[in-house]
């Protein structure tokens, strides 16, 4: 077998997120998050299960950061708690034992040679601006967010040089505020997509932010993580190629081509009509060109064909949101294998949607900043030998390198998750982790994928 070289300094690392994670929900001064009172109403999560403890990592980086280092990585990802630094997200009060938290870790970090990748929304708005401002369907937040930016710039810019402002806005808006699966909880066909414009804003305003008063001095990279999944035609009748493409354009292009091309892609304008809102001149030249890098969360594929006309729902906690908008139809090839999430395991998928992205988009550098996925893991005399996550992995990675020869500018990798932690709606009962949490005890216990992937980081070239 010809070694599968990756390209000398390519990134490698493992992502995780605060409210997945962290714990320490009220501690030393925290304000809430709408994820912690999402969790707290019946039916909405898994058994009932919340973010309060997670995996504990609150008090446990230290122990945490060490794994990391025997994993070899030299890049982790995770995200700040906006109300963590700003208990009621505003910066008119700012909690010091928060900042003090994230610069003890930043610290941590560097001193065993990895490289902070920072993200400064996964989903845990603090509660205060949902109740008092209506969250993301409010145009104030955009100044709210930059100025929580701006305050992460300002502690932490002299030592993180990578940060991610946005954490999958598709996610935000179309289970946040469409199908209401995850915080806050809304179920709209209109809300979504004004979401997802101040979210585009917000990101932009704190890009502005640090490219005038941070980045010139600090000298760092920024840009935005979005999730996109790969839509192959069902057959190859132009309808459905149409829908395929259709359905990226609404799943990817919805984010991107704003930040790339500095408006909505065509077939949304066509089909929304007034739900769909506009941005100013002077928006769209902040949003043209605000990013450095393409983040991309790369998990599954599915088959895409023209619904012809045919109402269909959107699935809830799948990938079809707001389908009925798109007049797709999405499903699976039953011969492909699935994960716990039931996501389709596609590794050419993920070749031809960075492919896509690439042309789309004028070749970009494009990290991937999450792929992975959740298996039935099962500790055996204090082990867990996950040969299906480590073959997934493999069978992604290989994908990822072919594309590198093939010319697309990808520059690293980061593994979701570093440890099995909150799977949001489906809570402790899915598995992403490369090391295995007993959430019991909180010990962490490295996973077949684990020892596997440091192989992998030291050759710098996937191995068996
Ligand atoms: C991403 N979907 O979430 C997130 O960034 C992580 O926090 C999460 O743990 C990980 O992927 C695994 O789920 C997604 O329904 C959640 O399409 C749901 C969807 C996509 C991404």
């Amino acid at each position: 077998m010809a070694t599968k070289n990756f390209p000398p300094n390519f990134v490698w690392g493992t992502a995780t997120s605060s409210y997945q994670i962290e714990g320490g929900w009220n501690a030393d001064g925290k304000g809430p998050s709408i994820w912690d009172a999402f969790t707290q109403i019946p039916g909405r999560i898994h058994e009932g299960e919340t973010g309060d403890v997670a995996c504990d990592h609150y008090n446990r980086w230290r122990e945490d950061v060490q794994l990391m280092k025997q994993l070899g990585v030299n890049a982790y990802r995770f995200s700040i708690a906006w109300s963590r630094i700003l208990p009621d997200g505003t910066s008119n009060q700012v909690n010091q034992a928060g900042i003090d938290f994230y610069s003890q870790l930043i610290d941590e970090l560097l001193a065993n040679g990895i490289q902070p990748w920072v993200t400064l929304y996964h989903w845990d708005l603090p509660l205060a601006l949902e109740m008092e401002k209506d969250g993301w369907l409010n145009p104030e937040i955009a100044d709210t967010f930059a100025d929580y930016a701006a305050v992460c710039f300002e502690h932490f810019g002299d030592r993180v040089k990578n940060w991610i402002t946005l954490n999958e806005p598709w996610v935000v808006a179309v289970l946040g505020y469409g199908q209401g699966v995850f915080a806050p909880g809304r179920t709209s066909n209109s809300e979504p997509y004004l979401a997802a414009h101040h979210l585009l804003l917000a990101h932009a305003k704190a890009v502005q932010v640090y490219r005038s008063r941070f980045q010139p001095t600090q000298g760092g990279q920024i840009g935005m993580s979005n999730n996109c999944d790969w839509r192959e035609p069902l057959t190859d009748s132009p309808a459905d190629v149409e829908a395929a493409q259709r359905a990226l354009e609404f799943f990817v292009a919805w984010f991107a081509d704003p930040v790339y091309h500095g408006r909505y892609p065509q077939c949304m304008i066509d089909r929304l009509g007034d739900r769909l809102p506009k941005f100013s001149e002077e928006e769209i030249a902040l949003l043209k060109g605000s990013s450095d890098f393409f983040g991309l969360n790369h998990y599954t594929t599915m088959l895409a064909a023209d619904s012809g006309g045919e109402v269909v729902q959107g699935n809830v906690y799948g990938n079809g949101g707001l389908s009925e908008d798109q007049d797709v139809v999405l499903q699976q090839d039953p011969a492909w294998e699935l994960t716990k999430m039931q996501w389709a395991v596609v590794p050419w998928g993920c070749k031809k949607l960075l492919h896509w992205l690439a042309d789309r988009y004028d070749n970009p550098p494009i990290i991937i900043t999450e792929n992975g996925g959740a298996f039935p893991d099962e500790l055996k005399d204090g082990q867990v030998d996950d040969q299906d996550r480590l073959q997934f992995v493999k069978s992604y990675l290989t994908a990822c390198q072919e594309t590198i020869e093939e010319g697309v500018q990808l520059r690293g990798y980061m593994l979701w998750s570093f440890m099995d932690n909150f799977e949001w709606a489906s809570g402790y009962s899915k598995r992403f982790g490369i090391h295995y949490v007993d959430f019991e005890t909180l010990e962490r216990i490295p996973k077949a994928s684990a020892v596997w992937y440091s192989k992998v980081i030291a050759a710098n070239a996937i191995v068996d």
